[in-house]
């Protein structure tokens, strides 16, 4: 045992994205599912809000945030390392992070809440109250679980946006699909970043909710074998795809992406702006800034503004700012291809970063 914690949920995103990658890191870890206890004595005085996952340190340290909890495990155990090798390989990894944990969030939350509500909210009485009567569990769960359930509208998942969700969703594990014909894995044959921040959404809320296993498995039964794959970490020995190359099975996927959610992050980025106008260095940033227009599959609708999408861009951006000579240039080539040229003079009004597990302004 290395002393490792992690406190998580399995029917949760974040913590599915956690336990992929420390089961590949090799690292031997106790995983302790959250019920009241935990939550009153470790995460909420720690964190500060009730959130998961969160990473206890063998040195005792509170880490919450996946990209925290991935960093620091990769600056003190680095080998084998989760970016893959090539410069512009790291940046679209960072950029597959954006979609995984802030855009595939919508269909996640769709088909979980949509097609799964009873099952989600027993699950929920399970894992937080495991030694209440099983005839309990349903009734605790919807306590804890209503307010996820009140996400979905907020997300912007409504009658007019849900066929859009799905016809994009659908398209979205056909084109992986396609993908992991050639690869097992997003950029190799072996699991690195982007995977880890696919299996968030693809795992708990897509392949282990029952009905929406049923979709996965029907449309795309090759993703559900990589997320079996991905989120048991076995896999070490393949190689990732050498020369900086970013395979063309994967720029189906990355348009996708531009498409629906980069003009959402312009949007987002203009509220921050005028947000950041009243606000002093060092305020905590809300978490929604608004409401601004999404587009999936030809349907429309208003999607909350998240101030955190910002956030995980800012450090795709920053991976992107390093870049010079020939890598710059393989980089706009990229984001030609995947028609993401916006990428290239986004800038934030201002910088974000967490302090006290809190998104503030630097
Ligand atoms: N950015 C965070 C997101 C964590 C997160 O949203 N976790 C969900 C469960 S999967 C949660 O606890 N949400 C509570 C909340 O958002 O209030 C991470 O990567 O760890």
């Amino acid at each position: 045992m290395t002393g490792f914690i992690l406190y998580g949920s399995q029917a949760s995103l974040f913590t599915g994205k956690a336990r992929g990658y420390m089961n590949w890191k090799g690292l031997s870890f106790e995983e302790k599912a959250v019920d009241e206890v935990i939550m009153k004595t470790v995460i909420l005085p720690h964190v500060g809000w009730p959130v998961v996952p969160v990473l206890q340190t063998p040195d005792g340290r509170i880490v919450q945030d996946t990209a925290d909890i991935i960093s620091e495990i990769e600056t003190t155990h680095p080998e084998p390392s989760v970016m893959p090798a090539g410069p512009v390989q790291r940046f679209a990894s960072l950029l597959m992070q954006v979609y995984g944990d802030q855009w595939l969030l919508l269909p996640a939350m769709h088909y979980r809440w949509n097609y799964n509500e009873d099952w989600i909210f027993t699950e929920f009485g399970r894992s937080s109250a495991p030694d209440a009567p099983a005839s309990e569990h349903y009734a605790i769960g919807k306590q804890r679980g209503e307010k996820f359930r009140a996400m979905v509208p907020m997300l912007g998942i409504n009658e007019a946006t849900i066929p859009g969700i799905e016809a994009s969703y659908e398209q979205f594990l056909s084109e992986f699909s396609a993908h992991l014909e050639e690869f097992n894995y997003v950029f190799g044959d072996r699991p690195s970043l982007a995977d880890f921040a696919l299996l968030g959404p693809l795992y708990a809320h897509l392949y282990r909710d029952p009905a929406s296993r049923e979709i996965m498995e029907r449309v795309a039964p090759n993703v559900a074998r990589w997320a079996e794959r991905t989120i048991s970490g076995q896999d070490h020995t393949g190689d990732l795809i050498g020369n900086d190359v970013i395979p063309k099975t994967l720029e189906p996927m990355f348009k996708r992406h531009s498409a629906e959610h980069i003009p959402v992050m312009e949007a987002t980025n203009a509220l921050f702006a005028a947000w950041c106008e009243t606000a002093a260095s060092g305020d905590e940033v809300p978490r929604g800034l608004g409401m601004v227009p999404f587009v999936a599959c030809g349907c429309e609708g208003q999607t909350l503004a998240l101030s955190f999408s910002l956030f995980r861009l800012q450090a795709a951006l920053d991976a992107l700012d390093e870049l010079s000579g020939n890598d710059r240039a393989n980089a706009e080539v990229f984001l030609t291809r995947i028609n993401a040229e916006e990428l290239l003079s986004f800038k934030l009004p201002r910088r974000l970063e967490r302090k006290n597990c809190k998104l503030c302004l630097v």
